[in-house]
């Protein structure tokens, strides 16, 4: 039956409005999470300590408590368990700068290794270690899946195509913009498809990029600047030198 009183994600106002598919829910029991939620923290920083290599425990914990804030502040009507698409892409944009909605999109999708349309504090922890310091291998793989729109493995021309548009847009010149971006394509695919068969395989951006650093982020920034990702780093750690 209808509460009034319900989130407007709860089951009722899904089965008011027929016809709509039910919305991927990021939510966990409450019952749960209010049981022993401090303890369950404690043994997740543990846990996350060991698997996310490049953050010590003290510095999962505060991802940890800064993923609750974040989650508490954008859901306070319901226990939420993660980020949906939009909460990421507000975080991302507030923290990081991000501005390209299809990046940031990818970006999600890349965090959200279960695919569930939620990101949930272990895929948080996690995507961070490797988007705040992941070694140069992580950071190809990272930057190939978020530019593989289509996560068929390979870069197609029709993906850089797309990519470039819409990092290029913003910029409007005199000539035909279709145009530019045809010939910037065949730049990165000349310079990049060492097998030539007209698109780009993880191997192909893999080389490209071992040999030429900058192409890592050629389709788009989806990594963070220095400069963003010191700021978030001293304030999300500031208490780990605390304690
Ligand atoms: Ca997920
Ligand atoms: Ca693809």
């Amino acid at each position: 039956m209808h509460d009034k009183n319900c989130s407007l994600f709860c089951r009722c106002h899904q089965a008011a409005r027929p016809g709509r598919p039910a919305r991927p829910r990021c939510q966990g029991s409450g019952d749960a999470a209010a049981m022993s939620r401090k303890r369950q923290r404690q043994q997740l920083a543990d846990s996350l300590g060991r698997s996310a290599k490049h953050f010590n425990k003290r510095e999962v914990e505060c991802l940890i408590k800064l993923f609750d804030t974040l989650v508490a502040e954008s859901s306070s009507r319901f226990a939420a368990a993660g980020f949906d698409r939009n909460m990421f892409r507000d975080t991302l944009h507030s923290a990081f700068g991000m501005t390209d909605d299809m990046i940031m999109d990818r970006v999600f999708r890349t965090f959200d290794k279960d695919n569930d349309s939620c990101i949930n504090v272990v895929e948080w922890v996690e995507g961070l270690s490797v988007f705040l310091r992941g070694t140069l291998e992580e950071r190809i793989k990272y930057c190939f899946e978020v530019y593989d729109l289509n996560g068929d493995g390979y870069i197609s021309r029709e993906e850089m195509f797309q990519m470039l548009k819409n990092s290029l847009l913003k910029q409007p010149s005199e000539e035909d913009p279709d145009e530019g971006i045809k010939d910037l394509v065949d730049i990165a695919l000349k310079k990049m498809d060492y097998d030539h068969d007209g698109k780009l395989s993880f191997m192909d951006f893999e080389k490209a990029v071992r040999d030429e650093n900058l192409l890592l982020e050629a389709f788009g920034p989806c990594l963070p600047d220095i400069k963003s990702s010191m700021a978030f780093e001293q304030k999300t750690f500031q208490e780990a030198r605390k304690l």
